[in-house]
């Protein structure tokens, strides 16, 4: 069966793995393929499903980085993992890098920019993987300049369905589409709240839902404040209680930059959740 098969009983957790200089939690720690990798398996053996290997930060402003550059951060450590048998996602935006570490054995497109670039739809259909379909209002560079909606739960669900029949109708299996609200990608601290109290309109739209919260800056904001916000290291808690209340919602995965909490809470809160009698 291609791509990665979802466990049913409680989400999937998916470990963050930057190999980048300048993401917001862990930019600069797994910039050389050996940390990395180690990383990479530690997340696994802390709790992981699968992890989430990026070689370009999408964080407001960031600097986009030449196709080549991507390619040679993420591809060694991509290969390293699949060889240890981890199931990888690649998280990039651009076709050559995801052909690279497709070819290379992961088994999750995750792309920012949900399969805009009609080569990306390509490549996906080629290589029969899961794929992450996200929302994001603008570009990194530009997404956090006064987004606006008048109704955002509307948006996203249509942007997001717009997206997942074009997918399909380019020919990629619909079972093997995930979608994803996009938190913090140009979208207000009330905008990101929003969306995660309207998770279930998500999840109804019948693909399993992605949700990434964990330590963006909204939570910086919401537990400080604008002008001092809780710094990254401190916002695990925050995180956890966001990613259970979205699999009380119906969450399929949940993007972790740390496992071993975050699966200690997954599993306590399915054990619960398994408990819960259907509502008439
Ligand atoms: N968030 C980030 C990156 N990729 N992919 C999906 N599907 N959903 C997300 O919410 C998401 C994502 C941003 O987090 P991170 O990778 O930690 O930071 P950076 O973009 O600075 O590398």
């Amino acid at each position: 069966m291609p791509g990665f098969v979802l466990p049913t009983h409680r989400p999937a957790l998916m470990g963050v793995l930057n190999v980048t200089p300048d993401s917001f939690s862990d930019g600069g720690q797994f910039l050389d393929p050996q940390p990395a990798i180690r990383h990479g398996l530690r997340m696994m053996a802390e709790g992981a499903d699968l992890v989430d290997v990026g070689g370009e930060s999408t964080r407001p402003g960031a600097e986009p980085v030449p196709e080549a550059v991507e390619i040679d951060r993420v591809l060694p450590v991509v290969r390293a993992l699949v060889a240890q048998g981890v199931p990888v996602s690649i998280d990039t935006m651009k076709p050559a890098v995801a052909h690279a570490a497709l070819q290379a054995g992961a088994v999750v497109l995750n792309d920012v920019t949900a399969l805009t670039d009609p080569d990306m739809v390509a490549v996906a259909r080629e290589a029969e993987v899961s794929v992450c379909l996200m929302h994001l209002k603008g570009t990194p560079q530009t997404m956090q300049a006064n987004p606006h909606y008048d109704d955002v739960v509307k948006e996203v669900a249509l942007f997001l369905v717009n997206r997942a029949r074009a997918v399909e109708a380019a020919g990629v299996d619909p079972s093997l589409i995930w979608i994803d609200p996009g938190i913090g990608f140009g979208k207000t601290t009330a905008h990101n709240l929003t969306l995660l109290a309207d998770l279930p309109r998500l999840v109804a739209l019948g693909y399993p839902v992605l949700v990434g919260a964990s330590r963006k800056s909204f939570l910086g904001r919401l537990l400080g404040s604008e002008a001092d916000p809780l710094p990254v290291r401190e916002r695990e808690e925050a995180t956890l209680a966001i990613h259970t209340l979205a699999q009380a919602a119906g969450t399929r995965i949940l993007r972790t930059h740390d496992p071993l909490a975050g699966s200690r809470a997954l599993r306590a809160a399915a054990a619960v959740l398994d408990r819960v009698s259907p509502r008439t």
